[in-house]
């Protein structure tokens, strides 16, 4: 564990006032409009609204307020009565707004109207959607398909998500790269391989089972604050929790219910980790390879003293494949090498790796301080070999389980949303819709960037997200952007992405999932997959923002009626009137998952979408959960060089994503500003540096490219030696576009080498 010093800020605990006092600066802000008590009392129940902010699961059985901080300011974010309109637009050119930050440009409020790009005057001017569609169509009409890109943010429904992918294929292309190619394709590439399911195996009621839970890289208390309130129950039945992160985030150590009132009008909270490890950033192969050598340990010591097993025999002789490579890898790796790589003692793994050891069953839990690694992948798989070693898989309370992000991330590609084919249905939609989809691989989001660097991309479109600033090399990236001949990004509040247009470029604002979707059949209800693999309808009720808005899901028909020869297999029409006839064609491909959709729209706790590795039937190449051997002990993709840090990028407790809601990360201590660099004090005096000091970062990735973020203010923090903290997406420029994990080519955002320019 790092060492502990006066000098390094304090936090209190997460949840209590000073979430409620998050909201509520929030709301000042935003100035929400009337509707919004309401709304967050509706927020995410049955046949309420599914919150927009993060994708942890929705119980059957709902709080009296079933949000957190982070969801509510999402809410009032959504709701604000602030509005960015063709006025604003006439006053200030695009080349003056490049110059904002992300905060004052989404302060501006609601997009109320569709607007063109005009070169001329470098400003945004109104237009109607009619000639916004018709000009999109044009353009798309003239290009070869194979060089346009249809992003998504993992937000938008189930029924559109099911619509844009559709259109990408009718068009001809499978070039649809979305959020989770920065974030947990990590997971759906090494999961798959593993144990043969691309997604976690827990549900909810599993928390409510297990003995221990392990977090490796995933902050609750920020970005899924709802998880807080399962794990405060957990730990009050005598669950125990261990954390694995560089950083003691206040949410794992200790919370303050806000809906309890005893906590919160005492001094009261519970303490949250039993034991919270700061791991190196990178280390988690060599500290999870320390647990198993550990639970191996345990083993034979058990066997030798009463014959009994401390491993699941029958669970690996039945369920697996591969264990006695994965052990002799284990016993050929040093303790020394854990301990350097770690940067752990031997004695806190044990501590670590005996408590799953006293644990019947367990759960582990991981997020992007996992996925966003060069060997990402590898972070998982050795996950994976610890937890099947005591047959923790498939079992009720034990399990894996990601937290994703954005709020229907999974969903949207359970529905097709995907750039790799084999994933995807294309036989049946063959069928279904009489065409020949396109079968050759497309663009995830690192190589969609490759494509728009080296000019074979032409047209861009984003269904919602802020693309050109949450990837990575951002420079070099808009300087390549401007080159393209069409962007299209659908959204509701102006952000950096909206700045950085091709020749041709429209802005197309859509209603929030909070607002009344009225169609031709009424007001329309959509839906979403959570992190657990429930399917919840969401119904908005506000009025809209502008009464120029359209759906997301006309928008994605409104572009592809203007785009394709019509075909009476593809009532773009009729879907855009009743969404319900959507969910039946979603239902007609994928009759597993999707059978009577309509019927169980408004399932309490939403439907289980099921998850075969959740049965212990293992869907990989040799038919069994799979150990595997890492390929090294770091994640990083890099080596130690003296004034070479490892950089994390972090995501503070006001923001979502891009989003900036405020300059207070409460949780760290930070205030007023962003733009900071975290270090261990010990490493501030190593570089000859003093706290308050402005530095800027210099990536040292090996490479002749110039990389560089300034006017960072030096502070100092509780972190390990050689690891340094900053916010994304500030950071994000100092990112290499190759720098990515091998497997999933997500981008290695945790993990960049940079160097301090004093
Ligand atoms: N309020 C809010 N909620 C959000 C979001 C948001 O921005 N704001 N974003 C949403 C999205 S899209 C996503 S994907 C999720 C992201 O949620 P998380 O997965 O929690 O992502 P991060 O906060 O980026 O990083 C998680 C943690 O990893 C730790 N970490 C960094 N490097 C390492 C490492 O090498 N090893 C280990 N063990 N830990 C490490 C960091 O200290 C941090 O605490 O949240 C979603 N919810
Ligand atoms: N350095 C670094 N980079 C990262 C990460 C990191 O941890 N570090 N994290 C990565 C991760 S996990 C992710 S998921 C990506 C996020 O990347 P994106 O998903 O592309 O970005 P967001 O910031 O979530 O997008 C915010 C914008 O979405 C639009 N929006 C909001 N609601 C809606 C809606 O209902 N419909 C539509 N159409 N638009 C809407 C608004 O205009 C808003 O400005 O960033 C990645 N980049
Ligand atoms: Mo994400």
């Amino acid at each position: 564990m790092a060492d502990e010093d006066d000098t390094v800020h304090y936090t209190g605990s997460e949840g209590g006032w000073g979430s409620m006092r998050g909201i509520f600066e929030t709301a000042l802000r935003e100035r929400p409009r009337p509707g919004v008590l309401d709304t967050l009392r509706r927020q995410n129940k049955v046949e309420g609204f599914m919150c927009v902010s993060c994708a942890w699961g929705k119980p059957a059985k709902p709080h009296a307020f079933e949000f957190c901080e982070n969801g509510a300011k999402a809410t009032l974010w959504e709701l604000t009565t602030l509005r960015c309109t063709p006025d604003f637009f006439a006053q200030h050119t695009v080349t003056e707004l490049k110059g904002w930050k992300d905060y004052d440009l989404e302060q501006t409020g609601r997009l109320t109207q569709p607007m063109r790009y005009d070169s001329a005057t470098d400003k945004y001017v109104p237009c109607s959607w009619e000639e916004a569609f018709t000009a999109i169509g044009t353009e798309l009409k003239a290009l070869d398909p194979g060089s346009t890109v249809f992003y998504s943010s993992g937000r938008a429904s189930l029924e559109t998500s099911y619509l844009y992918a559709l259109f990408a294929r009718l068009y001809g292309h499978n070039n649809l790269p979305d959020s989770s190619n920065m974030c947990h394709e990590t997971t759906s590439v090494a999961l798959k391989e593993v144990i043969g399911s691309p997604v976690g195996t827990c549900v909810l009621d599993d928390l409510e089972h297990c003995d221990a839970i392990f977090f490796f890289g995933q902050n609750p208390g920020t970005n899924s604050p709802r998880l807080l309130h399962p794990l405060q129950e957990a730990v009050k039945r005598g669950c125990r929790i261990v954390t694995f992160n560089p950083i003691r985030e206040t949410g794992l150590v200790s919370f303050k219910n806000p809906q309890s009132p005893v906590e919160m009008l005492t001094p009261k909270s519970t303490k949250i980790s039993t034991l919270y490890l700061q791991v190196k950033a990178g280390g988690d192969i060599a500290a999870i390879t320390g647990m198993i050598k550990h639970v191996l340990a345990a083993e034979e010591a058990k066997w030798a003293k009463d014959q009994q097993h401390v491993l699941d025999m029958d669970f690996i002789a039945q369920h697996t494949a591969g264990f006695e490579e994965m052990k002799a890898h284990a016993d050929a790796t040093s303790w020394d090498q854990i301990e350097a790589e770690s940067g752990l003692s031997r004695a806190d793994i044990e501590e670590a790796a005996q408590i799953y050891v006293e644990s019947e069953k367990a759960i582990c839990m991981y997020g992007m301080g996992l996925t966003q690694h060069v060997h990402g992948f590898h972070n998982l798989t050795t996950l994976t070999n610890l937890w099947l070693l005591r047959g923790n898989i498939g079992r009720q309370g034990a399990g894996i389980s990601p937290v994703r992000g954005h709020s229907n991330v999974q969903g949207q590609r359970t529905v097709g949303i995907s750039e790799k084919p084999e994933l995807v249905p294309l036989d049946k939609l063959a069928d279904q819709y009489g065409f020949a989809p396109p079968r050759d691989h497309g663009l995830n989001t690192v190589a969609a960037c490759q494509g728009i660097l080296e000019g074979k991309v032409k047209a861009f479109i984003g269904l919602g997200g802020n693309f050109v600033r949450a990837i990575p090399e951002q420079a070099a990236m808009e300087e390549a952007w401007v080159k393209m001949r069409l962007t299209v990004q659908i959204a509701t509040k102006l952000n950096r992405s909206h700045l950085i247009n091709g020749e041709v470029a429209y802005l197309l604002p859509c209603l929030g999932r909070s607002e009344t979707d009225m169609q031709a059949g009424g007001a329309q209800a959509v839906t979403m997959e959570d992190s657990l693999s429930c399917v919840h309808g969401s119904l908005g009720k506000n009025t809209p923002a502008s009464r120029h808005l359209k759906s997301e899901v006309a928008i994605v028909a409104g572009m592809a009626k203007a785009t394709l020869a019509p075909n009476a297999k593809v009532p773009w029409d009729r879907w855009v009137g009743d969404y319900a006839t959507i969910r039946d064609a979603i239902a007609e491909t994928y009759p597993d998952l999707f059978h009577d959709f309509n019927d169980r729209v408004f399932t309490p706790g939403g439907f289980y979408k099921g998850n075969a590795a959740r049965e212990r039937v293992w869907k990989t190449k040799s038919g069994k959960a799979q150990f595997t051997v890492p390929n090294g002990m770091r994640s990083i993709g890099f080596d130690d060089a003296p004034g070479r840090f490892r950089l994390i990028t972090l995501r503070s407790n006001d923001q979502f994503n891009t989003t900036i809601y405020g300059y207070s990360d409460r949780l760290r201590g930070v205030e007023g500003t962003r733009d900071v660099v975290l270090m261990n004090p010990k490493d501030i005096a190593e570089a000859g540096l003093r706290e308050g000091q402005v530095i800027a970062l210099k990536t040292d990735a090996g490479d002749d490219v110039h990389r560089q973020v300034g006017g960072l203010t030096v502070m100092p923090f509780l972190l390990p030696r050689g690891c340094i903290g900053a916010y994304y997406p500030e950071m994000n420029p100092l990112i290499p576009v190759w720098y990515h994990d091998e497997a999933s080519q997500v981008p290695a955002a945790k993990g960049v080498p940079v160097r301090i320019v004093a």
